[in-house]
């Protein structure tokens, strides 16, 4: 499958175009619009999200309620129409696509900064919402959550479950599981909308019901632990994606990094533990797909840094436009969304099919095959 996403941030309109996904999906769409709204959520989000309700129109590709096969075409208007009205920018802004894109492309700032902008990740999670659907046709569930903001980290002494994310994190202004850490992140917010600053963070996201062999080993972009790392580092202000133990297993032992391999009667092949995040040489090993991300702070700085005036070449402190102080709640979602993507991605690849009912059936033969194995 593949999609590709267009329009500017204060723009009529923000679309996207998916082309492969099967015929046959029921598609609700309050469901990919619930997910819009919780990208607009989340403590420390700007303004922008008061002005904005996020919810797409259907243009294509879905027809009585269900996937034809054809390519989906969504659209999403904006409320905060004004870019040919908007002020042209010349102090760039430290951290954001302002200077080079501005350099590359030989236009001015605003011009680069409307594409650049995280607004497009609203079409990713409307993509990501209708890869949800048909993932939940092979029963898989996607679920993300906060597990740091700044220097605040959630407690995870005991394990976490999956149920437990779907659970605790419900109800939270931080999508964050634990209660405690949550009151610490939104102080640390608060403090950084009065020092006039930004923070960053964590957030995990998680699969299950994953079958063992999506991914490849045997060509380096087939693998799925590479194209999830590519898909969520596109994110805006991703700076680290991580796979199971990710960075932590650089402290570890060879014998505290892996997972000792089990056969069960009627379950087959498991793992004692899922250091290795579900990927294993490249491909699904049946454990649940387990990946983190790191946000850097938010660039746009309401007590600027230094920059030029591109202009006069002088020093300058940078342009402020109106942004959040913390926006890794809302990335949350949109790591929820990016993985549902590139897991829905692998199953078309592994299951083939140009209808539902097709895929499931070469999904049951592969089942029954591994089951004899
Ligand atoms: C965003 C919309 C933008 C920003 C934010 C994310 O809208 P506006 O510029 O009108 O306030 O609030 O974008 C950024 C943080 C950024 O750096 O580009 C959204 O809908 O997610």
């Amino acid at each position: 499958m593949q999609f590709i996403t267009a329009g500017e941030s204060h723009g009529a309109y923000l679309s996207a175009i998916l082309e492969g996904m099967p015929s046959g999906i029921p598609v609700d769409l309050n469901a990919i619009n619930h997910d819009l709204a919780r990208r607009q959520q989340g403590y420390g989000r700007g303004g922008r999200q008061q002005i904005e309700k996020d919810e797409v129109i259907v243009t294509s590709g879905i027809y009585q309620g269900k996937t034809t096969g054809a390519p989906v075409g969504f659209l999403l208007p904006n409320k905060d129409v004004k870019i040919d009205k908007l002020p042209q920018l010349s102090r760039p802004r430290p951290g954001h696509a302002d200077l080079s894109g501005s350099l590359k492309y030989n236009e001015g700032i605003r011009e680069i900064l409307e594409r650049a902008s995280a607004r497009e990740t609203a079409m990713r999670v409307a993509v990501g919402g209708l890869a949800k659907l048909f993932l939940k046709e092979f029963a898989v569930q996607i679920a993300a959550h906060v597990v740091q903001i700044g220097s605040v980290k959630i407690d995870e002494k005991k394990s976490i479950t999956f149920s437990d994310i779907l659970k605790k994190r419900e109800g939270s202004q931080v999508n964050c599981i634990d209660r405690d850490a949550e009151a610490k992140m939104i102080s640390l917010i608060d403090e950084a909308l009065k020092d006039r600053t930004t923070v960053g963070g964590i957030y995990e996201v998680r699969a299950n019901h994953i079958p063992i062999g999506l991914g490849s080993h045997v060509h380096y972009k087939r693998k799925l632990d590479g194209r999830i790392a590519q898909a969520l580092m596109s994110m805006q202000s991703v700076k680290a994606v991580e796979i199971g133990l990710g960075v932590r297993v650089a402290s570890t032992s060879g014998h505290e990094a892996h997972d000792e391999i089990l056969y069960k009667e009627g379950k087959g092949y498991l793992h004692a533990t899922n250091r290795a995040g579900g990927i294993e040489g490249g491909m699904s090993n049946g454990e649940e797909i387990v990946v983190r991300a790191t946000m850097k702070p938010i660039s746009t700085l309401r007590q600027p840094l230094k920059s030029v005036n591109m202009k006069t070449k002088k020093e300058e402190r940078a342009d402020f436009e109106r942004s959040d102080i913390c926006a890794v709640p809302a990335g949350s979602v949109i790591g929820e969304a990016i993985l549902a993507f590139e897991i829905a991605d692998a199953f078309v690849e592994k299951f083939g099919g140009d209808s539902i009912l097709e895929m499931k059936r070469n999904y049951d033969g592969y089942q029954e095959q591994l089951r004899k194995s």
